[in-house]
């Protein structure tokens, strides 16, 4: 890679000596900067940009300052010119209500019905001027439409006639951290915890301001700080300093912090003798921490609840509903524009139903019982993150009550540290998921859009972020970061253009490197599900850490802990029955979901075992034997891997022996877990089902005795 270093600019020079230093580690993500090489395309950016005039003159506008000196210098390689007066060629910036109504008049009607976070990006000629005008409906819309324009240029692309007009679809965008006090992270595979709560609130760590940088370029405006298993201390007063700390850095960014609520929290640190939502005293208590809360961050989003799931307190322990719970929590924050976000994700070791089901047994029946600041924030699928699963029922089942989406960034179950997998395509597939709930065309993302309340509506990401110079780990980690971002602000997109600008501004604008990088992204999912969990297998990881196979495991205490328990194999057949006929979890979808999902013939294939136990014998779409397309889909998972190897190898000289090598030596181990996953698996089924192996099938490299000897004991990322 050719430096900056051949520019004379003081300024370039030290950075592009501090990139030296650590040179391609993957720390700028895709806000990289790089100079253009091309000489034409830099002059031609030059002479449209030979000015900014920006008008914004909130904490935002200083931040927007900064931004366009780093991104425009960095790209350019020259020096901003800031101008105060109109001129020609100039990128005017500014907000509503700071728009001096002589320019361009007709835009003021427009930025009315510009809702809050949006923006309008124009080429027009004001008073003979030439001009780009940038003008946001907020100033953190305002700082959209900078790095909209800033990824323009990175991705080289004509200022000519630009008319673009933006405003996100989904109102709350947030990352979920699953952080502990501590530092280390809950399913967290990069490291330790970027939040140094030691040294806050007096040592602001400087990559606070990239995190809050890297957010606001996609769109994200909401961190819940801490792990939804939720430690009561965060809610202590000198830790609410240090979250003070962190949202008045974050604040100029348009992020709002959160902070996960432990439910018992009033009697750990209130010393109450009950946490029961209805006792006067407990809700006080919850009153009194809210209005400690906001005299320190006015601006506080709210809480993030996990509540009687999986040994957390809630309600329950007092005999109330969810809704009880989330209430007294509501109430606290309502007086100051707060919010609640009660998860969805329960199931009991009580209860002996189908855990696909329970979710929405414990929730459709309190529709209408929430306070109208609760939002229910739901996992994608029925169970947990796994590799694939259908969309959660729940999606359109509650027309009163606001529901956000819970995906996880994350990979706990998809490769966690090592493994390249775009998550891109995952979430697209749950999003057009059509749920038939209000007729057809109800897709999952129109179910987010079109809630109960156009000022609730949002999506979460348990995020993939930590200490790791590279911030996610894997290198392609950081797309997952990306995609999740450009999603929640707008469900609609394809998970292949936004893998595509991902590419552009984290690699290369090269049409060989385009075309190979998006084709191994676009492909890694549906590999990766092909040598874990085919043909909707589901839950099939080893114990605690949930890495790598386990489908033999049957000994944890509670039965739905146990991979046998999802994958039901035995001599005759595998899968759950979810129909009528089995656990009928088939019942909570819609009836146009239910003929197609109930029906083993008419099920897609990628969600067969998910709903029905079929046996090895039956002759699938493809004319062998489910047994037999079993063992072809391992295999395709394995081949999938390899190809991507060759894909990688083949751009070696595209891409910067750093980065390069990065990926390269993530691909070993995944081709390597790849196989373990296949061998693994092939072995156990075998010893289930007693059937030889498909002619053309290799053996397992091991017996399966030596697959279940393996452990792992400081394996990353378990829950403490
Ligand atoms: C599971 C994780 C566990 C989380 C839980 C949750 O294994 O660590 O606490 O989800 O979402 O996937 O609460």
């Amino acid at each position: 890679m050719k430096k900056a270093t051949c520019i004379s600019f003081g300024f370039i020079w030290i950075v592009s000596f501090t990139f030296q230093l650590h040179a391609e580690d993957g720390y700028r993500l895709w806000l990289r900067y790089d100079r253009i090489e091309n000489d034409d395309l830099r002059t031609y950016y030059q002479k449209q940009l030979e000015s900014v005039w920006l008008l914004d003159t909130s904490a935002t506008g200083k931040v927007i300052h900064d931004e366009l000196v780093r991104g425009l210098e960095g790209l350019l390689g020259t020096t901003v010119h800031w101008e105060n007066k109109l001129g020609d060629h100039q990128l005017v910036i500014g907000t509503r209500g700071q728009w001096p109504a002589f320019l361009a008049p007709s835009l003021l009607k427009e930025l009315e019905a510009l809702p809050r976070e949006g923006f309008i990006l124009r080429t027009m000629v004001v008073r003979d001027h030439p001009v780009i005008l940038l003008v946001g409906a907020s100033p953190a819309g305002t700082l959209y439409g900078v790095f909209h324009f800033l990824q323009m240029v990175q991705m080289h692309q004509s200022l000519e006639g630009v008319d673009h007009q933006e405003a996100p679809r989904l109102q709350i965008r947030m990352l979920d951290h699953w952080d502990n006090l501590d530092r280390t992270v809950e399913r967290g595979y990069a490291g330790f915890s970027i939040w140094d709560w030691h040294r806050l609130p007096d040592y602001l760590d400087p990559r606070y301001l990239d995190y809050a940088r890297a957010n606001a370029s996609i769109g994200i405006n909401g961190t819940v700080l801490t792990n939804v298993n939720a430690n009561h201390l965060i809610l202590r007063s000198d830790y609410l300093d240090k979250v003070k700390a962190l949202a008045d850095l974050f604040r100029p960014y348009g992020i709002k912090v959160y902070l996960t609520a432990r439910f018992s929290a009033p009697v750990e640190l209130g010393h109450l003798p009950t946490a029961d939502p209805l006792d006067p005293r407990v809700r006080q208590w919850w009153r009194d921490k809210a209005a400690e809360i906001y005299a320190r961050i006015p601006d506080f989003g709210g809480f993030l609840v996990k509540a009687n799931s999986e040994g957390q307190p809630g309600p329950q322990n007092y005999h109330r509903s969810h809704a009880d719970g989330a209430n007294v929590l509501a109430d606290a924050v309502q007086p100051f524009g707060g919010i609640v976000i009660w998860r969805a994700f329960v199931y009991s070791d009580k209860s002996p139903e189908d855990r696909a089901k329970q979710a929405y047994q414990e929730f459709v029946p309190l529709d209408g019982q929430f306070r109208h600041n609760v939002l229910v924030q739901v996992k994608n699928g029925p169970i947990d993150f796994q590799p694939r699963e259908p969309f959660h029922p729940m999606f359109g089942a509650m027309h009163k009550t606001p529901l956000m989406m819970e995906f996880q960034i994350t990979q706990e179950y998809l490769g966690q540290g090592t493994h390249l997998v775009y998550l891109g395509s995952l979430w697209e597939e749950v999003l057009q998921a059509d749920t038939y709930a209000s007729g057809p065309g109800t897709t999952v993302a129109r179910t987010l859009e079109q809630g109960p309340d156009p000022y609730l509506t949002g999506m979460a990401g348990v995020a993939n972020i930590g200490t790791d110079r590279n911030w996610t780990g894997h290198l392609f980690g950081q797309a997952n970061w990306y995609a999740f971002g450009r999603l929640s602000w707008n469900p609609e997109q394809s998970a292949a253009s936004i893998a595509e600008d991902w590419i552009r501004l984290t690699f290369s604008n090269q049409p060989v490197v385009r075309k190979t990088v998006r084709e191994m992204m676009m492909n890694s999912w549906e590999t990766c599900v092909n040598y874990m969990t085919p043909l909707g297998l589901a839950h099939l990881m080893a114990t605690g850490h949930h890495y790598g196979p386990g489908p033999w495991v049957n000994d944890l205490s509670r039965p739905e802990w146990n991979p046998v328990y999802y994958h039901r194999a035995d001599a005759g057949g595998i899968g759950f029955d979810r129909t009528a006929t089995g656990s009928n979890a088939i019942g909570q979808y819609a009836q146009t979901v239910q003929d197609s999902f109930g029906s083993p013939e008419k099920c897609p294939e990628q969600y067969l075992l998910w709903f029905h136990h079929v046996a090895w014998q039956t002759t699938m779409k493809s004319g062998f034997t489910l047994w037999e397309s079993l063992c072809q889909h391992y295999d395709a998972g394995v081949a999938g891997v390899r190809h991507m190897i060759t894909a990688w190898e083949s751009i070696r000289s595209d891409i910067d022996p750093e980065r390069y090598d990065q990926v390269r030596m993530m691909l070993t181990i995944q081709q390597r877990e790849a196989l373990w996953w296949r061998d693994a698996s092939i072995a156990y089924w075998q010893s289930v089902n007693g059937l030889n192996l498909p002619p053309g099938t290799d053996p397992p490299r091991h017996n399966l005795d030596y697959y279940q000897s393996l452990s792992f004991p400081f394996a990353p990322g378990i829950k403490p």
